[in-house]
């Protein structure tokens, strides 16, 4: 989001779901949508079917990158390179957008010096992709009409997840692929209302309708609203609140909804800072390893089919959500327990349904200022910006580059220079393997909502290598393995999966309580978006010898 917002102005996906069905080309990049975004994937596969071509950017041929006409297996954490490499090959071919370029971007002759040292012999060599695939993907990207470029952590994961980002948005300027109806970008969003929850300013530098906490006239706007003085700089993200607990500056914290003693990388570290809070309270439906550590927990939330309220999804949707059930025994409406606890600071705060809080939002962001309660029962959804009461904004973004800030409307979107920068732990002799994290379709997250039940579809973790290191290693499917980097060792079964090419690795952050992944990922981050590299480290594969496997006799 910080990339879109950097070029764009507005930090969301330009385009809607619906547009995907109708598009010319597709391209999913470090996104295993069939897996993790299985509602969007149907549009997708409705756009397949249609006619659509598909290009699937992963470093392993994932479940999503099955289903692609063309699959480039990637090196981890070379996404940079070979977007320049693709970028290069259109501007050679002839193939940009000159119009679009001309009328709606600048910076474009620094940006086509900047990529002209990566040839398709350079990107090949450092992408590991056939330098005729490369030139495929640039060839389609630059002769189709219309083309969806949508991307999830398989980008925005690393180091240097914004360049990454920058660098699609890049093709996309090049190729005029944004502002028109069936071309976009489309960052697929994780949780269904994580978009919802920076929208409603539940970032660390803005305030809701994305108003910068760092504008006086934004902020007093809701200083006045809500008879508070809001901190007039802006605070910590996750990541630098991490840091902060290192340094002794944050010395209490207040989670809801989130596992981080289980989600945060290099694990064992973060529980170490969690543990050392002075004071530490959670606020979850389920008694998780972080409430575990806390003082106060303060349990029984009401789930979302037990509250009222909306959501807002990766096409940037707002929904309504309405109680389907009563929450069971004391609990409570997440909003209820911040307000009883603001009274309990001294503040009244009567809100006496969900809609007198949506409606005091829409008082003070005029980019939900159109989305009455009303209109979205009947509509079924209304999609922002949407300025007026009787009035819908197109479905996609940019049309005239639009933008939350006044003065960032109709102004040129900027080319970015993008260096390529490879995953900061190289493999060494010691950690000769690519260990990459991601998801699977039986399970969510830290396991915490997907763990505790027996479903015929859930697995448990497993270690995934390449045949090709399988054999090498003499190791065989199923084989409970070691697998070891700088920070920490687990153990898991062997799976030989033909999707990952030799040296890669993958594994899942779903089965903590059985294999702590985290234990092993690095805790580099982006210091613009504040995102952990989860995407790449360097580990081993150990056999376990038949010692270790002995089980202990009793009393040993
Ligand atoms: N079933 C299920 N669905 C989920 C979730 C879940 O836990 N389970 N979680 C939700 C959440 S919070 C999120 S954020 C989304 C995430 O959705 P996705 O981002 O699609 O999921 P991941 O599997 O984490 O990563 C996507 C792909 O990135 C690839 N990848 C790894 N390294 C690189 C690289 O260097 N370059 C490129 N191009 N690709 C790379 C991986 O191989 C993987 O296939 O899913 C959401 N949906
Ligand atoms: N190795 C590795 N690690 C990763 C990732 C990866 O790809 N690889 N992905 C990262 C990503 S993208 C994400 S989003 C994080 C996810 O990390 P977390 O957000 O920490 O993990 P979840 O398991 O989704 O935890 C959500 C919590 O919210 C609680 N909850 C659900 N509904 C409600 C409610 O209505 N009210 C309240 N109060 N609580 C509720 C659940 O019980 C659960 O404990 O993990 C990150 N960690
Ligand atoms: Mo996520």
């Amino acid at each position: 989001m910080v990339g879109l917002a950097t070029v764009f102005g507005a930090g969301g996906g330009t385009s809607s779901y619906q547009e995907v069905e109708t598009t010319d080309l597709i391209v999913m990049w470090g996104s295993n949508a069939r897996n993790a975004h299985p509602i969007y994937f149907q549009h997708v596969l409705k756009g397949i079917h249609n006619g659509a071509k598909m290009y699937s950017v992963d470093p392993r041929r994932s479940e999503t990158a099955q289903w692609a006409d063309l699959w480039l297996g990637l090196n981890v954490g070379s996404d940079v390179a070979l977007s320049n490499t693709l970028a290069r090959e259109i501007i050679h071919a002839g193939l940009t957008n000159k119009s679009f370029i001309e009328n709606s971007t600048s910076g474009f002759a620094e940006y086509a010096a900047s990529v002209e040292e990566w040839t398709l012999e350079q990107g090949s060599k450092v992408t590991g992709v056939p330098a005729e695939a490369i030139r495929e993907l640039a060839h389609a990207l630059g002769n189709a009409k219309t083309a969806q470029i949508c991307w999830t952590l398989g980008i925005t994961e690393h180091h240097n997840g914004v360049d990454n980002v920058l660098s699609l948005i890049n093709l996309a300027l090049l190729c005029g692929h944004v502002g028109r109806p069936g071309a976009g970008l489309s960052p697929l969003r994780g949780q269904n209302n994580v978009q919802g929850g920076g929208d409603m300013g539940a970032l660390p530098n803005k305030l809701p309708g994305f108003q910068d906490v760092e504008d006086d006239v934004a902020r007093t706007k809701f200083e006045k609203m809500w008879n508070v003085t809001i901190p007039p700089k802006n605070g910590w993200n996750l990541t630098q609140m991490f840091e902060a607990m290192e340094h002794g500056k944050m010395k209490s914290a207040f989670v809801i909804g989130e596992n981080p003693a289980q989600s945060e990388a290099d694990g064992a570290h973060a529980t170490a800072l969690l543990k050392d809070l002075e004071h530490l309270v959670v606020q979850d439906i389920f008694l998780t390893k972080t409430a575990e550590l806390a003082d106060v927990v303060l349990p029984g939330s009401a789930s979302w089919c037990e509250a009222d309220g909306t959501v807002t999804n990766s096409e940037r949707r707002v929904q309504r959500v309405r109680k389907a059930i009563t929450p069971p025994g004391n609990a409570h409406d997440d909003i209820q327990i911040l307000l009883d606890l603001a009274a309990l600071m001294g503040h009244t705060w009567k809100y006496d349904s969900s809609e007198a809080v949506w409606n005091e939002l829409r008082s003070l962001s005029p980019m939900h200022f159109g989305m009455t309660y009303s209109r979205l029962a009947d509509l079924g959804g209304i999609q922002w910006p949407c300025f007026s009461e009787d009035a819908l904004e197109p479905s996609y973004l940019h049309g005239r580059l639009w933008a939350e800030k006044l003065e960032d409307r109709g102004r040129l979107a900027p080319f970015s220079v993008v260096i390529d920068s490879p995953p900061v732990e190289e493999t060494t002799p010691e950690f000769p393997l690519r260990l990459t994290t991601g998801r699977r379709l039986d399970s969510y997250n830290t396991g915490v909502q997907s763990g505790g039940f027996l479903s015929p579809l859930r697995m448990a973790e497993t270690v995934d290598l390449s045949p090709e290191d399988a054999i090498s290693m003499g190791i065989v499917d199923g084989e409970i393995v070691r697998i070891t980097s700088p920070r920490g060792t687990v153990t898991a079964p062997a799976r030989v999966d033909d999707g990952l090419r030799p040296g890669l690795v993958f594994m899942t952050p779903h089965f903590p309580n059985d294999v702590n992944t985290n234990l092993l990922t690095i805790e580099a981050i982006d210091p613009k978006s504040g995102t952990a590299e989860f995407k790449a480290a360097a580990v081993r594969i150990d056999k376990i010898s038949v010692n270790d496997k002995r089980v202990p006799v009793a009393g040993e």
